[in-house]
């Protein structure tokens, strides 16, 4: 796996823990399971909207969007599925930015920049060290930020809101 997809998946906060940097993947489904539960107060199996208000903000902000079959509840598997999306993005993304790094330096200059018009049109808000060079850090900082401030639609930077979701798994 290139430097750059690593960089962007470890982006994602660890919060149903579902990154890829999580131990094996049995830990992962208890670790899951423990944090559905804990959020599903009333045992229904599914996570109420008042429920995701109550602890996991973010959930409840992207009810909707998670929601996929438009229960009012988000299903385990609902879950899993919006966080497989959001980590396909993030790989997408991660790929993107490989393939823009001509040069394979780890680093973005401002012409390779410009296969990702996204990152192009905010380059000097990323480049936060004003060295005309976007490194992995400063996307993913951009990235984080991106998902902290932006709700779903509209977000430069290809929608991790998802991956941000607040349930501290650590
Ligand atoms: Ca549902
Ligand atoms: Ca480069
Ligand atoms: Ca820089």
């Amino acid at each position: 796996m290139g430097k750059w997809i690593l960089g962007i998946l470890l982006v994602a906060v660890p919060c149903f823990a579902m990154a890829a940097d999580q131990p094996g993947k049995k830990e992962q489904d208890a670790r899951f399971d423990q944090t559905f539960r804990s959020l599903d107060t009333n045992n229904s199996g599914k996570i109420s909207k008042a429920e995701a208000e109550l602890k996991a903000p973010a959930l409840a902000e992207n009810f909707d969007q998670i929601d996929a079959n438009h229960d009012g509840g988000l299903s385990k598997k609902e879950i899993k599925d919006a966080f497989a999306a959001a980590e396909k993005r993030r790989r997408e993304f991660g790929q993107n930015l490989e393939a823009a790094d001509k040069d394979k330096n780890g680093k973005l200059s401002r012409d390779e920049a410009k296969a990702l018009p996204n990152i192009s049109a905010n380059f000097d808000a990323i480049d936060s060290n004003h060295d005309g060079q976007l490194v992995i850090k400063e996307i993913a900082d951009y990235v984080r930020t991106m998902a902290k401030t932006a709700p779903a639609s509209g977000s430069p930077a290809p929608g991790p809101t998802v991956s941000s979701l607040p349930v501290t798994a650590q």
